[in-house]
């Protein structure tokens, strides 16, 4: 077939300026008359707008990698938390001074407009939010990337507050349709569950499913910085085989005629809003089972169109698994070229195994993923012989290589204690190369979940630090601050964050202090009239703005923060004269639905607040605010005008964190535990930059595993006896003593995250906080060397460590 070139200019890629191509499409594909469109439809217009200039390069680009025979990446995640996407487009594109100059002329603001596309969330936290870093970071650094995840309906829940109560209702994201979405009709596969598996005359294994459910694909470009490389983000959405039982139908049973449909098309309803909780269900396996196997067909089926010998699989594809959820692959894979495409067992295994990697983003005992056998017997039965195959594989490896080791420990599948199939075991065995997302997250996996396996495979476990995409995380979020970066260094740190170090030797020069300060705050009264816009509550915008953002869960201590704040409170009560450093605290984050515990944090929260701002002896001297329904459009508006940022998570715990680099490539101090990439953070920012506190992780660890008696730990910390006695006797509930009973509980008789112990010096450190902030022009110089200095976490440099050392994928930089 022959192409011929578009002698009519249709596109707007064809077409004079932006506005003409927006314009043309407000009119011919959302249906409006300028006079009666409203921001939405601009929204939709512009997007469409700027798609079709995206298009040009994702077309040159899939042809550029077919021609060149590029080795493909593959990244297999569940959640991909990409935010609003026209920003990021319109930025990557160059395009941000033409849109603002077209709706400038019109009378219109160009951010009411990108605040009117809705957030599609489709993941809980970290982990999804990095995959969508990683999606902008692999198409600015010219890799061959492909996403592959699901398209939920239903984003993470809505989060309100009813009386302080968290309330969790339906995202609805796909409301007004997705103008980012190709829906691609002709891409579906089928995937299987459930049904027996029979041996045949030959010999082979025949499985006989139960249940059939189509994957069906919708793509997204991703366009990297200057927009020449765009890569394809796939998301599968689920329908049934069978159309519409119409004999039913006709019959007048209609809800019987269209069942099928629904129980298929629920595989993709919603996300799934746990995060660090193991409450296995039948639904999210069967979410996992469905993407991975759509993603791995789809592969396969692209390795096909040019390639014959399925040895050379590892050689144009590298499939990357974001933690165990999609790790399913490791038998699936051998499946396919078993069952499908007729290749011996230990083969295949060998062609999977050098294609798969995995990513581990926790250590948590209860978040290591497992399936109860029987489960896996029932939904996948094929898939089950092949793990049961692979743990004989990998012990006759073993045997051959330590004579009597016990690899029984070791093994996917545990037949004791009721029966498991241990998804991390069976993502180490399947992969060539697993990492860590930190370095000391990294060290702690080779000392405690994977010990034995590290001992087998000593190479096989390897670091690559997390990082932030600067276009989003810094350019487009905080454009006060990347102009005045620019107009300092000039712009290469868009495209090369390492560039930004040249801003250090500005730290020192008054004048570039004095216009770092007014930046911040003027994000500081932006920042403060969204939280009026969003609570209600208004704060002084000079007071130090205090945040801790993320998932709320034990281990990251928002509780440790509320009680330094309930302590604050006495203390400024006591003396109000005393020469306090006003302070906003600020929290936002969401709890899973079941996670009782964290609700009930959320609650106290709120209630702290409520009496700490209605308190007119503290008046500005303490805010507390918690903002509803975090997400990543709400962290955009929270990070540039923070002065400090809460990373107080037990040590050994938080696997890397990503939000600490947010903040502090946006200025913000960091008051931190060595935990995570806070080490890393500290080594490139310097001591005197950071405020570092409390255990570290061996300590924390030696305490747990010894049980520490927290009672006693309180009864020595007066300020912390204070508040829990407050607390208990309904000080913060109206009298009510019983309401926190759960919280003081925890603190009292358990306290597994070691609250106690760190008290006092988090209290102490919040002291020098308040002290250095005072001295307000050595606080910003020192807020100018932790911008200059986390250049090295972009994601850019996370990528390139990835394609060098896991993927040998090297970047087109064509
Ligand atoms: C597992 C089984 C069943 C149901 C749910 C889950 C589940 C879901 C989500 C388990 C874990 C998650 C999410 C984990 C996560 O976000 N981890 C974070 O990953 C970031 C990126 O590496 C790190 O920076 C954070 O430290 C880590 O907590």
């Amino acid at each position: 077939m022959t192409t011929r070139d578009l002698d009519m200019p249709v596109t707007p890629a064809n077409a004079l300026t932006l506005g003409d191509a927006v314009l043309r499409h407000l009119v011919y594909s959302v249906g409006k008359d300028q006079s009666h469109a409203v921001e939405r439809d601009w929204c939709v217009a512009l997007s469409l707008a700027i798609r079709d200039l995206m298009v040009d390069g994702w077309m040159d680009t899939t042809r550029r990698i077919y021609k060149t025979k590029q080795k493909r990446v593959y990244y297999l995640s569940m959640e991909f938390m990409i935010g609003r996407l026209l920003e990021d487009a319109i930025a990557n594109m160059g395009l941000i001074k033409e849109a603002k100059e077209f709706f400038g002329e019109l009378g219109l603001n160009l951010s009411d407009i990108l605040n009117s596309e809705p957030d599609p969330a489709l993941g809980n936290g970290g982990l999804g939010r990095l995959a969508a870093c990683f999606m902008d970071s692999m198409a600015t650094v010219g890799v061959a990337g492909i996403g592959y995840g699901i398209r939920y309906e239903h984003g993470i829940f809505r989060q309100s507050f009813q009386d302080g109560w968290q309330l969790e209702e339906p995202e609805d994201w796909l409301v007004f349709g997705n103008a980012w979405e190709f829906q691609r009709p002709e891409v579906e596969y089928s995937v299987e569950f459930g049904g027996s598996v029979q041996r045949d005359n030959t010999g082979k294994m025949i499985w006989t499913p139960s249940e059939r459910i189509l994957a069906g694909a919708f793509d997204t470009p991703i366009a990297g910085w200057g927009g020449k490389h765009v890569n394809t983000l796939r998301l599968w959405s689920a329908r049934s085989a069978e159309v519409l039982n119409l004999h039913q139908f006709n019959q007048g049973e209609f809800m019987a005629a269209a069942q099928q449909q629904v129980l298929a098309e629920s595989i993709t309803k919603v996300l799934y809003p746990g995060d660090h909780t193991a409450e296995g269900r039948e639904l999210r396996l069967k979410q996992e089972v469905f993407f991975t196997s759509a993603s791995l067909q789809d592969i396969l089926r692209r390795f096909r169109l040019d390639n014959t010998n399925w040895n050379e699989l590892p050689q144009y594809a590298a499939v990357q698994l974001n933690d165990t959820h999609p790790a399913i692959a490791v038998p699936e894979l051998v499946r396919l070229l078993v069952d499908k495409h007729g290749l011996e067992f230990v083969e295949s295994f060998e062609i999977a195994r050098a294609t798969l990697h995995y990513t581990n983003h926790t250590l948590l005992p209860e978040a290591l993923e497992k399936w109860p056998l029987e489960l896996f017997e029932r939904c996948l039965p094929r898939h089950l012989q092949i793990i049961r195959e692979i743990d004989n594989l990998f012990a006759a490896e073993v045997a051959a290589k330590y004579e009597g080791k016990n690899v029984d420990p070791m093994k996917a599948i545990d037949p004791h204690h009721g029966g498991w199939v241990r998804m991390g075991n069976l993502a180490f065995i399947g992969s060539s190369h697993v990492n860590g997302v930190s370095a000391l997250h990294t060290e702690l996996m080779k000392q405690t979940v994977f010990k034995d396996l590290h001992e087998i495979y000593p190479d096989r476990i390897l670091n690559q630090t997390n990082g932030i995409t600067p276009r989003r995380w810094l350019y487009e979020c905080n454009p006060l601050l990347a102009d005045l970066i620019t107009e300092t260094i000039g712009d290469a740190w868009v495209k090369d964050l390492e560039h930004i170090a040249a801003l250090a030797p500005h730290a020192d020069d008054k004048t570039f202090r004095k216009k770092f300060a007014a930046v911040k705050a003027e994000n500081k009264v932006h920042l403060a009239a969204f939280i009026k816009q969003q609570t209600g509550i208004v704060v002084n915008p000079t007071s130090l703005f205090d945040v801790q953002i993320k998932r709320i869960h034990e281990y990251k201590r928002q509780l440790l923060n509320a009680l330094e704040t309930m302590a604050l409170y006495n203390a400024i009560k006591e003396d109000p004269s005393a020469g306090w450093t006003p302070r906003v605290k600020i929290f936002a984050g969401k709890a899973a639905p079941s996670y009782t515990l964290a609700k009930l944090i959320i609650k106290l929260i709120n209630d702290v607040a409520a009496k700490v701002n209605a308190d007119e002896d503290v008046g500005d001297l303490l805010n507390v605010v918690f903002l509803p329904n975090y997400n990543v459009s709400a962290a955009e508006e929270l990070i540039p005008g923070a002065d400090l940022s809460e990373q107080i998570s037990t040590a050994g715990f938080e696997a890397s964190g990503t939000g600490n680099m947010k903040f502090a490539l946006n200025g913000a101090l960091t008051i931190g535990t060595l935990d995570g990439a806070n080490v890393e953070i500290k080594d490139h920012v310097g001591d005197d930059n950071i405020f570092i506190f409390g255990m570290e992780a061996d300590e924390v660890a030696r305490r747990q595993q010894e049980g520490c008696q927290p009672w006693m730990t309180v009864s020595e910390t007066p300020r912390l006896q204070e508040v829990v006695k407050q607390i208990s006797s309904g000080f913060y509930s109206h009298g009510d003593t019983e309401r926190f009973a759960g919280v003081v509980d925890n603190v009292l008789a358990h306290d597994y995250f070691q609250v106690t112990p760190d008290f006092d010096a988090y209290w102490e450190t919040q002291r020098k906080v308040d002290a250095e902030f005072k001295d307000v022009d050595n606080w910003h110089r020192k807020a100018i060397l932790n911008t200059a200095n986390m250049g090295w976490f972009s994601a850019d440099r996370t990528i390139r460590g990835y394609a060098k050392d896991i993927w040998k994928a090297l970047p087109d930089e064509g």
